[in-house]
């Protein structure tokens, strides 16, 4: 990668991300861009700008006027809030992603586009799910994850375009909080501890999930589109993991350095339903094998550095 565009930049993914890879990159050579332009660290510290993935011409215009090698496209709306607007997802989702590969397409560049593990439903194995596997997820954000893994694999076939992706567990962060999403209550957890000594969850105590800290997430990203694209066996989208928790697991790692935190629950039936039909923890074996793909944090080492940071 030498000049990237990033869509999605203020996001939980996109703020941190933009950050590492200016320090990797150069601050001129990574294009932050988002919907809005608030003045913040992401919009200062290098070139960005307001991009509306659901225009296609938009994205080309702005990928032609940097002249990017690689798109990083992170704009999307996550599971809960796709649940609510479902057809504003779908077009947010689907359109933006179509944008992205046809300017890659036309003006050769290297497609990032992130997964998750959405992408598996109520019929997929769920301990240590397979890399390939029955996925047909049950929400519309699954479907969106799993269509554009299958689009991201025709444009690599028919087109050859560079396309590579991760399904991502769920990611827990203290620089951006995450919206709209099933997991989100992995990062509240650790706010409300630190300023309140209590949280109040809405998916049940053993609500088993897998959840990987932002540092690993990031690292995975660089790691696959810096690796040999033939090495690359599965392309759209490799699983990875870090830990397999439960919220009451976190809540008893939270307590050791806390020892006032308390936890109580109060079920969110529509974001307890999505986590049900999610796996419980993937097989990472093709990421390790073919780009050496590895996690440093579990979840001792991740409550530690979530506390002291916040
Ligand atoms: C969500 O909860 O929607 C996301 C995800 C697991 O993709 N964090």
């Amino acid at each position: 990668m030498e000049k990237i565009l990033v869509t999605g930049s203020l996001g939980q993914v996109g703020s941190a991300l933009v950050m590492k890879l200016r320090r990797e990159y150069g601050a001129e050579n990574v294009i932050a861009s988002d919907i809005y332009q608030p003045g913040n660290e992401v919009t200062e510290s290098g070139p960005f700008e307001v991009l509306d993935v659901t225009f296609e011409h938009k994205v080309y215009e702005t990928a032609k006027k940097h002249q990017v090698d690689t798109i990083i496209h992170l704009a999307g709306m996550l599971s809960a809030m796709a649940e609510i607007k479902p057809l504003m997802a779908w077009h947010l989702n689907m359109g933006g992603l179509l944008h992205v590969l046809e300017t890659a397409r036309e003006l050769g560049i290297k497609v990032f586009a992130p997964s998750s593990i959405a992408a598996f439903g109520p019929h997929t194995p769920k301990e240590k799910t397979p890399q390939l596997t029955v996925q047909r997820p049950a929400t519309m954000y699954g479907i969106n994850k799993v269509t554009g893994e299958l689009l991201c694999d025709y444009y690599f076939y028919k087109y050859g375009v560079d396309t590579r992706g991760l399904r991502f567990p769920g990611l827990v962060s203290y620089e951006a909080p995450p919206g709209g999403g099933t997991t989100d209550y992995a990062v509240e957890i650790y706010y409300e501890a630190i300023w309140k000594k209590s949280y109040t969850c809405f998916l049940g105590p053993r609500t088993r999930l897998d959840m990987m800290y932002m540092p690993d997430a990031l690292n995975a990203v660089i790691q696959l589109m810096e690796e040999d694209s033939e090495k690359l066996t599965c392309r759209n989208a490799y699983n990875i993991s870090a830990m397999s928790v439960t919220p009451e697991e976190m809540g008893q790692e939270i307590k050791k350095h806390i020892p006032s935190f308390v936890m109580d629950y109060k079920i969110d039936t529509v974001r307890q339903s999505i986590a049900d039909s999610w796996p419980n923890s993937l097989d990472d074996s093709a990421a390790r094998m073919d780009w050496g793909f590895s996690a440093e944090f579990d979840l001792e080492k991740m409550t530690k550095d979530m506390l002291e940071n916040i």
